[in-house]
């Protein structure tokens, strides 16, 4: 998979060297660029941003440094990305969106800051492309990056032969394992810590109990936590 990030803070993108991300970059598996906005700005202050139309705080980035970037990074003649534009006012990103972004090609991701880019941009992009504007959750960022980061996280680690072990991938929470529901808790050795107990059922062996100790607790804790989560019947 191919993954081009536009930014402004380009240093933000440092940490996909690290950890399980950085492999899939240095086997080949993920060819990763990273691109400076105001690479393609023209004045000498390299402006991305302007005043909004119809007034109001803060600023808004101007259209034209993206329109260039993405004439630069996609030929017309040739394939297109995905383009992930993270924002606040985005689809919220879930399991399932990262798992649909898994099967591409190529992903842009267009990182704003300040109150957003232009509208014409997104507009004008999805006359050449798959458009997808993704939040993360219902709180304020100051920017995409930090967004971007956590997509593609998401994203690459469900990338054919990134995970070391791809049956962690089924069970694990949000996962399809366990019906949409939260992870149960886990334990490894010792069996006793600090006055605190393992579960007996985990040392038991019997794994019919096991399995069925786990898909309590996994109930238990997604009525608890999140219980928008529960699916009611079976
Ligand atoms: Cl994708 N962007 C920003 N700026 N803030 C957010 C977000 C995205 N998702 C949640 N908050």
């Amino acid at each position: 998979m191919r993954i081009d990030l536009v930014s402004i803070f380009c240093d933000y993108f440092a940490p996909l060297q690290l950890s399980l991300v950085g492999k899939a970059i240095s086997s080949g598996l993920v060819d990763l660029g990273v691109h400076d906005l105001r690479d393609w700005t023209h004045d000498r202050h390299r402006t991305v941003d302007d005043t909004p139309y119809g007034g109001g705080a803060g600023m808004v980035m101007k259209p034209e440094p993206w329109g260039e970037v993405f004439d630069a990074l996609v030929p017309a003649d040739g394939p297109t990305p995905v383009l992930v534009i993270p924002t606040p006012a985005g689809e919220p990103f879930r399991q399932s969106i990262a798992a649909e972004l898994a099967e591409a090609d190529w992903l842009l991701f267009a990182c704003g800051r300040y109150e957003g880019i232009d509208a014409r941009v997104s507009e004008h992009a999805r006359t050449k492309m798959q458009v997808r504007e993704l939040s993360l959750g219902d709180y304020v960022l100051n920017g995409g990056e930090v967004a971007a980061l956590a997509i593609v996280e998401a994203v690459v680690r469900l990338i054919p032969g990134v995970l070391g072990n791809p049956e962690s991938l089924a069970e694990e929470s949000h996962g399809s394992q366990l019906n949409g529901e939260l992870e149960y808790p886990v334990f490894t050795k010792p069996s006793t810590w600090r006055g605190l107990e393992v579960p007996p059922v985990l040392l038991s062996g019997n794994h019919g109990e096991v399995d069925r100790w786990r898909l309590e607790q996994a109930r238990r804790i997604t009525a608890e936590r999140r219980p928008d989560l529960l699916q009611f019947g079976e």
